[in-house]
C-alpha cells in the first residue's frame, strides 16, 4: 500500500476526485456534505492497474481547516496537488504547497480539475511552475474532470508510476504512528488511526503513549476496514486500545514503540524560509499529526531554539514546520539537528551554540554525536535517533575516543595529587575521583583504570606501595620518608618490627614491588639498585668492597648482598681477586 495525501485550495475538487477514483466519501460528516466543504481529514483507498493499492487521505482546503490540513500531510510522504482549471493558483494552493516543501515531500503529482469547466492549459502551467521552485521538484501532471471521468485512467496510470517510485519502508525501524484520529467504537473501546510510515504493529504489542508516557496494548488492528494479526508499513491503519479511556489520547499524540523516543520540549533546529531573526517570538510546530506552540529563540542565521509548549517523540533529522496561525503563514521548514541541547546559561553560550549547529547537518552520526556530547548513553542516543555500534566504555556509555584518552589522562594526575596531598592514604577514593573527573558514574572511573594505575577496594592506586594494606604501606611510606637521604642504609631488624613490618609484611611489600630484599631482614627502597650502579661507574675501576662501602655511605650488612645482587642482574663483574667492574654497553 501507499499512501498519498491531498492538497490544494478550497472547492478545487479534491473530495470529488477522491471519490471518483475510490468510489468511497471522503467527507464523513454530514455537516461536511450538507456544506459540500471538507472540514477534517477524510480517507478512502483504491486498486491501481498494477494491483497496488492506494490509500488517500483527503484534507480541507478552506483556510480555517489548515491546521486540519497540516495533520494529514504531516505523516505522509506523498502528496496530490489539486488545482482547479477554471480558477487557476489561489491562496491555499500557494500555503499548501508551502508546507508541503517545508515538510521536504518530494513525491507527488499535480492533478489539475475540472478540466470541463476551462481550459487546464494556464492552470497547470503555473502550478508547475510553483512546484518545480520546491521539494516537489519537477511533477508528473494530469488534468482530469470527475464530472465526463476524462483523464482518471491516466491519472491511475500516474499514481501507479508515483508508487513504484517511492522509497521502501523500513519495517524493522521503531514505530511512531502519529495519531490522526480517536474514537469509541461500541463494543470496543477507543480506537486510533494513523499513517503508519515504518515499523509494524501486531495483535498484543504493548505501545507507549507519547502524551503521557503510559503503556497501551494492542488488542486489534484494522487497514483498509479489514481485521489484521500485524500490519507493516506503509499503512493506513486502526489501532483498538481497549483498556486505553478515550480521553486518554487525541489527534497529535502518538504511539510508540517503547524506549525508542525521546521525548522533549527543547530542541535546536535548522530553519528554511523566514529570516530567524524576523521570527515571531511564538509560532506553532507542526510535525506528524501534532501541532504544538513553539517559542523560538534564534541562535544563528539558520538555526533556533524551539521551546515547546508540551514535550513532543522527536528524532535527530525530523522534519517539520513552523507555521503562524494568525497570519496564514508557513514561516519556514524546521529540521530538527538536537533533542537533547545543552542549556544556554553561560554568557557566551548562545553564540557558541550558534557555532556548533552551524557544523551539524540533522543526519545522525554517532561519531559527531559523541564528539559534541563527549559521553553518551547507547540507550539515549538510541532515543534520539542515532544508529549506535562500537563497545561501550563502561555500562552502555559510549564515549568520544579523544575524550576519553583526555579523561584517562587526567585521572593519572588526579590519583598522583591525591597521594601527593595525602601521603599516607592507600589511593584516591573512586568517588572523589568522579567528582574531579566530573563523570556521571563511578563505573566510569574504573573503566578509566590502566596499569601502572590500579583498583582496589573503592581505590585507585598509582603505585604498588598503595596496593598495600594501609598499615604496611604507611610502614613503607615512613621507610621511604625517613631513608630519602641515606638510600643505602637498610633499617635494623628491630626498627622494621617496630614499624610493624614483620616477614609477612615484608614479604607483602616485597611482591608488590614496594621494597627491595637483600637478604633476611635487609631491605632498601626499590630504586636503590639502579642507584647504586650509578654511584659506583663513578669510582675507579676495578673498586674493591670498601670502596663501594664508603662510596655508597652503608655497612657491610649491605653491601654484600647488594653488590651479589647487581653480579646476578649483570650489573656489576666480579674478577678473581675480589675487586669488580661496572659492566657497561662495551664491556
Ligand atoms: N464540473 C466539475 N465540477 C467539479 C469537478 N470536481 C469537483 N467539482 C465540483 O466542485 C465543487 C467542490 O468540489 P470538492 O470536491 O468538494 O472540492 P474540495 O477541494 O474537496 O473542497 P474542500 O475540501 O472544501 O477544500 C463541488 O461542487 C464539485 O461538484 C469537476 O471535475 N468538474
Ligand atoms: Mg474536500
Amino acid at each position: 500500500m501507499f499512501v498519498v495525501a491531498t492538497a490544494g485550495h478550497v472547492d478545487h475538487g479534491k473530495s470529488t476526485l477522491v471519490r471518483a477514483l475510490t468510489g468511497m466519501e471522503p467527507d464523513r460528516w454530514a455537516e461536511e456534505r450538507r456544506r459540500g466543504m471538507t472540514i477534517d481529514l477524510g480517507f478512502a483507498w483504491s486498486t491501481l492497474p498494477s494491483g497496488a493499492t492506494v490509500a488517500f487521505v483527503d484534507v480541507p482546503g478552506h483556510e480555517r481547516f489548515v491546521p486540519n490540513m497540516l495533520a494529514g500531510v504531516g505523516p505522509v510522504p506523498a502528496a496530490l496537488v489539486v488545482v482547479a482549471a477554471d480558477e487557476g493558483w489561489m491562496p491555499q494552493s500557494a500555503e499548501h504547497l508551502a508546507a508541503l516543501d517545508a515538510l521536504g515531500v518530494s513525491y507527488g503529482l499535480l492533478v489539475v480539475t475540472r478540466a470541463d469547466l476551462a481550459d487546464p492549459g494556464p492552470a497547470t502551467a503555473r502550478a508547475r511552475a510553483e512546484l518545480a521552485a520546491t521539494s516537489l521538484g519537477a511533477v508528473d501532471a494530469v488534468a482530469v474532470s470527475a464530472a465526463t471521468g476524462a483523464g482518471l485512467p491516466q491519472l491511475r496510470a500516474a499514481l501507479d508510476r508515483l508508487a513504484a517510485r517511492l522509497p521502501a519502508p523500513r519495517a524493522d525501524a521503531p514505530v511512531r504512528l502519529w495519531v490522526d484520529r480517536a474514537f469509541t467504537v461500541r463494543g470496543a473501546g477507543t480506537v486510533v488511526t494513523g499513517t503508519l510510515g515504518a515499523g509494524r504493529l501486531r495483535v498484543g504489542d504493548e505501545l507507549e503513549l507519547a502524551g503521557s508516557a503510559e503503556a497501551v496494548r494492542v488488542r486489534g488492528l484494522h487497514s483498509l476496514g479489514v481485521a489484521r494479526p500485524e500490519v507493516g508499513p506503509v499503512a493506513r491503519v486502526a489501532v483498538n486500545l481497549r483498556g486505553t479511556p478515550r480521553d486518554r489520547l487525541g489527534r497529535g499524540d502518538a504511539l510508540l514503540t517503547p524506549g525508542r523516543f525521546h521525548r522533549t520540549d527543547l530542541l535546536d533546529v535548522r530553519l528554511a524560509g523566514d529570516p530567524t531573526g524576523e521570527l515571531p517570538a511564538t509560532l506553532t510546530l507542526h510535525i506528524g499529526a501534532a501541532a504544538v506552540p513553539a517559542r523560538v529563540r534564534p541562535l544563528g542565521p539558520d538555526t533556533a531554539r524551539l521551546r515547546l509548549a508540551r514535550p513532543l517523540p522527536l528524532l535527530v533529522g525530523d522534519r517539520a514546520l513552523l507555521r503562524d496561525p494568525g497570519r496564514h503563514h508557513v514561516a519556514g521548514g524546521v529540521t530538527v539537528l538536537d533533542v537533547a541541547p545543552p542549556p544556554l546559561t553561560r554568557r557566551g553560550a548562545a553564540v557558541a551554540r550558534a557555532a556548533v549547529l552551524a557544523t551539524v547537518d540533522g543526519r545522525p552520526e554517532l561519531a559527531g554525536e559523541l564528539r559534541r556530547r563527549r559521553l553518551a548513553r547507547a540507550a539515549d542516543l538510541i532515543r534520539m535517533g542515532v544508529e549506535v555500534a562500537g563497545r561501550p566504555v563502561a555500562g552502555d556509555w559510549l564515549a568520544d575516543p579523544e575524550h576519553w584518552r583526555g579523561l584517562g589522562a587526567r585521572l593519572v594526575e588526579e590519583v598522583a595529587r591525591h597521594s601527593r596531598e595525602h601521603p599516607l592514604e592507600a589511593g584516591a577514593p573512586v568517588e572523589l575521583l568522579r567528582q574531579r573527573l566530573d563523570l556521571p558514574e563511578r563505573a566510569l572511573v574504573e573503566a578509566l583504570v590502566r596499569p601502572p594505575l590500579r583498583l582496589r577496594a573503592g581505590r585507585v592506586t598509582a603505585s604498588a606501595v598503595d596496593a598495600l594494606p594501609e598499615p604496611v604501606a604507611r610502614a613503607v611510606a615512613r621507610v621511604r620518608a625517613e631513608y630519602a637521604d641515606r638510600p643505602f642504609r637498610a633499617p635494623e631488624a628491630e626498627h622494621l618490627a617496630d614499624l610493624g613490618l614483620g616477614p609477612r609484611e615484608i614479604g607483602a611489600a616485597v611482591r608488590a614491588g614496594a621494597l627491595l630484599r637483600l637478604a633476611e631482614n635487609v631491605v632498601l627502597l626499590p630504586g636503590a639498585a639502579d642507584d647504586a650502579v650509578r654511584v659506583l661507574a663513578g669510582l675507579p675501576q676495578p673498586f674493591t668492597l670498601s670502596a663501594a662501602r664508603r662510596a655508597l655511605d652503608t655497612t657491610r650488612r649491605v653491601a654484600v648482598p647488594l653488590l651479589e645482587l647487581l653480579d646476578r642482574r649483570g650489573a656489576t663483574r666480579r674478577l678473581p681477586d675480589d675487586a669488580r667492574v661496572v659492566v657497561t654497553a662495551r664491556s
